[in-house]
């Protein structure tokens, strides 16, 4: 069976929010790699928790596709929490939200993190860029945020989630920008120093070099996160090796959904029929376990009067 869904989450949330900071702390923090997948609602976090992931990385460019908007904070702060707290949800293991550039200045980076973590996220990764933002790999040097005034939001972040098990990542989009590995190293030690508990390095190159080059650099101050989006052929044993600590796999659920739904939307069309897909498609007695039909049956065996079962 599936995620814990809305009936436990709602009874034990204080329990669930602070074991879920700290059981995505330990993932990030412990000597083995950890594995975050992409998820962007209830469905697709279902899917990612059954699979045998132990995190989970609510994507901003992710929830925004599927709410119909482009990765440039066009969705709200509140409808990515609203999106949050279906995931949270729906599962039970930890989730590390996409917080983008925190939706303005300290103020606006504390007041989102706190709702996040109200809603049970266990942790949040904002990026050192000014509101609004736009998604890495559209256009370039996007221009970044000036390094003191990141640091106040993360502290703020710190200093306003009552929780010092919540994660806050750290996201530096200086290579993205194309800055060097120095500009890349004095933002890490400054996030670090404002209290970072990870540093997410971003690249968009096509191989994994200028992350492995940080990673050197960086000795390990803190733990490091990527996402190889780009550099998707690198190795995972080049990560093991150069000790990163977390790899985000940050958009293939939404991409995969994408796919799907073309193939069979371009076959239903053609073919005038659903015959030939019915075996490429999930049952819905997959859904219905994946949703946990049973539990309400379940339910209605014990608070519903026998008479109007
Ligand atoms: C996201 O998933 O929204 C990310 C990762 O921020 S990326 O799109 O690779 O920048
Ligand atoms: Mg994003």
């Amino acid at each position: 069976m599936v995620g814990g869904g809305a009936i436990t989450a709602n009874s034990n949330n204080g329990t669930r929010q602070a074991s879920a900071a700290s059981t995505l702390r330990s993932l990030v923090c412990s000597n083995e790699i950890a594995f975050l997948m992409e998820a962007h609602d209830a469905l697709s976090a279902s899917v990612a928790e059954a699979a045998g992931f132990r995190g989970l990385w609510a994507s901003g460019l992710s929830i925004s596709s599927c709410l119909g908007y482009r990765d440039a904070n066009e969705a709200s702060w509140t409808e990515i929490v609203d999106a949050v707290h279906r995931i949270v949800e729906a599962t039970q293991i930890p989730v590390l939200v996409d917080g983008d550039s925190g939706f303005g200045n300290f103020n606006n980076a504390r007041l989102f993190a706190r709702k996040l973590h109200q809603r049970g996220a266990a942790g949040v990764c904002i990026e050192d860029k000014s509101f609004p933002k736009k998604n890495s790999f559209v256009g370039d040097r996007h221009p970044l945020a000036e390094i003191g005034e990141f640091c106040g939001r993360l502290h703020a972040i710190r200093d306003h989630v009552p929780d010092p098990e919540f994660v806050v990542v750290a996201r530096i989009e200086a290579l993205i920008a194309g800055h060097g590995q120095d500009e890349a190293l004095t933002r890490a030690h400054a996030y670090a120093d404002a209290g970072a508990d990870a540093i997410l390095i971003h690249s968009r190159k096509p191989d994994a070099a200028e992350i492995l080059a940080f990673s050197r650099a960086w000795r390990n101050r803190l733990p490091v996160v990527i996402v190889p989006t780009k550099y998707y052929r690198a190795p995972v044993a080049q990560y093991r090796a150069a000790q990163i600590s977390t790899v985000i796999w940050a958009n293939h659920n939404m991409r995969a959904a994408i796919s799907a739904m073309r193939q069979v939307c371009d076959r239903i069309i053609r073919e005038e029929s659903t015959a030939g897909i019915e075996r490429d498609v999930a049952t819905l007695e997959d859904l219905f376990d994946l949703l946990k039909y049973q539990e309400l049956s379940a339910a209605e065996q014990k608070y519903l009067p026998s008479g109007a079962r």
